[in-house]
């Protein structure tokens, strides 16, 4: 304490700065901690971390034998007297430079070691001697994860759904930039970038819920670019792999999330898609993701799409926004009114139309925002008797609304945005005078069945796909529903 108060006062503070915020810094690494890589919850992390252990404690002994033989010897030989003469010089002593290069090199031997194993057995792929391995493609975009599970059809985004003790094997692709994946518990961290695939593999032998982050600065939302991975039994997990395939029930009519779904129709089902639940639908998500992403790249100032997270059950998600805020309605609908509120720089807010607003905040009332995050939130697997083919007609009544929504939305805004396709605003009074001699019924149809057979002026051939494959009843049901859109 005396030598302590005889300090300068600025040293003083600085001294009792330093111990809070070296206590606030190492109580980040708590094993509890949800990003501590400590309290590890799969083989690979446990591993990583065993391999830092004792690679910290090699340096530990290091340290104090370094340290100690040079604090010893300050003391032991300091200077004494204030005579100036040099103490006995000596040069070389070849017993003791051939032991203190011998040294390092086993150190370094004993630590290369157990690195290279730990090395080869992470980069060699998924153990199949460990249960059968779960193949999982993860997407980096600036600022979200994506995640396709191609043995299962599903997609989702944010959250990881993956069976307890059962390798999973990545993929790791970015879209973008390079991002990096890494679940701090249970295993990374391994850059995803663009062209270039990357492999990784986890297990996790806990059942929960962990932290993801990006570990690569990747632009500025990097630090709120993070996700959960949800750790089920196998039971859990194959019930939420049914669930993935199973529709929503539709909103009862009249409902606020029957309101919110035409609203979602129109301004935002360009970029999300909410029904990835029919067979066929996973392979379609994937072209309408390229489609919006090249949309998003041939025109990147003014672009109305962008590859945008799969909003399929939504209302099962524990968080928003990639893991930043916990999900609810009141977080949902200050998303829904202004982005950059939970996260700036989004994507969502710099090209969906509704944003081209003076102060940035959307174009849409309180009560048409709160619909519409009923109606999200309201997304879950149904009661499984929802027709499940593509919104296909099975004889019965057919949703044309939500027919445009699943298979249209994607390249065709319901206003005057042209997004991959025209706007079809107004088409219902065009579709008469396209063609010589076509009814506008007969214009809408043949758009639908052979769309290359008339090209709208400034589009290219191709891109529309054909429809045929909805079936008589759904084509009919289109063509009526297109001719509402004076
Ligand atoms: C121009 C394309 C685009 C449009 C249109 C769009 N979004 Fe988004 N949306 C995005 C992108 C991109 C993200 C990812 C943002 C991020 O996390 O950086 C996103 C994220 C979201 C999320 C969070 C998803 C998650 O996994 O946590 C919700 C919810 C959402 N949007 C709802 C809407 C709603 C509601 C509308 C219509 C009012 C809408 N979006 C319109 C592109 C779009
Ligand atoms: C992958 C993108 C894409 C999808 C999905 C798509 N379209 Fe198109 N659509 C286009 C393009 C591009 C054009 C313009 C080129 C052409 O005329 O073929 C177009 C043209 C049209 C036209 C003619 C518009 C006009 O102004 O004459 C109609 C009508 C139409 N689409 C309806 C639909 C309907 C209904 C669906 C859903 C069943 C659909 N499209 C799905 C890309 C798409
Ligand atoms: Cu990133």
């Amino acid at each position: 304490m005396h030598r302590v108060s005889k300090l300068p006062v600025s040293l003083r503070t600085a001294l009792l700065l330093i111990v809070p915020v070296a206590v606030g810094l190492l109580a980040a690494c708590t094993p509890d901690n949800n990003q501590s890589t400590f309290g590890t919850a799969g083989p690979v992390a446990s591993d990583q971390a065993d391999l830092f252990i004792f690679i910290f404690w090699i340096a530990v002994v290091v340290f104090i034998l370094v340290e100690g033989a040079v604090i010893y010897a300050s003391i032991r030989y300091r200077r004494r007297s204030k005579s100036d003469k040099l103490p006995y010089q000596t040069h070389g002593n070849d017993k003791l430079e051939i032991t203190w290069t011998i040294i390092p090199v086993l150190i370094l031997i004993a630590i290369a070691i157990p690195t290279l194993t730990d090395i080869w057995e992470q980069q060699n792929g998924a153990p199949t001697d460990r249960g059968e391995v779960l193949s999982v493609e993860a997407i980096g975009h600036q600022w979200w994860f994506e995640f396709r599970y191609p043995d299962h059809e599903v997609i989702t985004a944010n959250e990881l759904h993956i069976p307890v003790n059962r390798p999973v094997g990545f993929k790791l692709e970015s879209q973008d930039v390079i991002h990096s994946f890494w679940v701090p518990k249970i295993a990374g961290k391994v850059d995803m970038v663009p062209l270039n695939d990357n492999y990784l593999w986890m297990m996790a032998d806990e059942v929960g819920e962990y932290y993801g982050q990006c570990a690569e600065f990747c632009g500025i939302a990097h630090a709120h670019m993070r996700f959960r991975v949800i750790v089920h039994t196998e039971e859990d997990f194959n019930a939420w792999v049914a669930g993935m395939h199973t529709a929503s029930d539709p909103p009862a009519a009249g409902s606020a999330e029957a309101s919110g779904k035409t609203l979602f129709a129109g301004n935002c089902s360009s970029c999300h898609t909410t029904n990835s639940t029919a067979p066929g639908s996973y392979a379609q998500e994937i072209s309408s993701q390229q489609a919006r992403w090249n949309g998003w790249v041939s025109d990147i100032e003014n672009s109305g799409i962008v590859s945008a997270p799969n909003l399929t059950h939504f209302g099962t998600r524990s968080t928003l926004a990639s893991g930043i805020k916990d999900l609810n309605q009141e977080s949902l609908v200050e998303w829904i009114t202004d982005p950059s509120s939970i996260k700036i720089g989004t994507r969502m807010q710099d090209h969906a139309a509704i944003y081209k607003t003076a102060d940035g905040k959307a174009k849409l009332t309180d009560d048409e925002i709160s619909d519409i995050a009923k109606y999200l939130l309201s997304l879950k697997p149904g009661s499984g008797t929802t027709d499940q083919t593509m919104g296909a007609s099975t004889g019965g009544d057919v949703d044309a609304v939500e027919l445009f929504t699943t298979n249209c939305a994607a390249c065709h805004s319901t206003g005057d945005d042209k997004i991959v396709g025209p706007g079809l605003a107004g088409i219902g009074d065009q579709a008469g005078n396209r063609v010589d001699g076509l009814s506008a019924d007969e214009y809408l149809e043949q758009s639908l069945r052979e769309p290359d057979a008339y090209i709208v002026d400034g589009f290219t051939p191709g891109l529309m796909p054909n429809w045929e494959k909805l079936g008589d009843d759904s084509i009919d049901a289109l063509v009526t529903y297109l001719k509402t859109m004076k």
